[in-house]
């Protein structure tokens, strides 16, 4: 009896080992290239290589490897054309604009006009006989 209980005994202990031994060859997995225990692995986009650097990325909108980029304004989507610009005093997205003699501001109220000969910012006006030039005292009298 007793050596019958020690033949079970050394039966299950076998099996055991023997359920190790498969435990062991199971978590030599294929690689993404099948090849046992190879270094290779899928990333989040399915590019399978050896190379974690490579790895791509999520974009600002959640996508994994999307096109949606974050510009200098914070808003994120995958149009680089609607990306915020440097305004004329150097901020991103700012609202002010150079006029036509070079002032920069984000008045354009003030923004520089044509005179009456094609200057910007010029002094010449037209006189009641329809003659342009910036002296006041050549001017036609109604
Ligand atoms: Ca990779
Ligand atoms: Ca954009
Ligand atoms: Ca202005
Ligand atoms: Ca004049």
């Amino acid at each position: 009896m007793v050596t019958m209980q020690r033949v079970v005994f050394v039966a299950l202990v076998a099996l055991c080992a023997c359920g190790d031994e498969a435990a062991g060859v199971l978590l030599v997995e294929p690689d993404c290239t099948g090849k046992l225990g190879g270094p290779a692995r899928l990333d989040r986009c399915g590019v399978c290589d050896s190379d974690p650097e490579n790895d791509c990325e999520q974009d600002c909108l959640g996508a994994w490897g999307g096109p949606a980029r974050r510009d200098q304004c914070s808003v994120c989507n995958a149009n680089p054309d609607d990306d915020c610009a440097l305004d004329c005093l150097g901020e991103w997205g700012g609202p002010a604009i150079l006029d036509a003699c070079g002032f920069c501001d984000a008045d354009p109220v003030n923004d520089c006009i044509e005179d009456c000969g094609g200057v910007f910012g010029g002094d010449a006006t037209t006189d009641a006989c329809g003659t342009c030039d910036s002296n006041p005292d050549n001017d036609c009298l109604p």
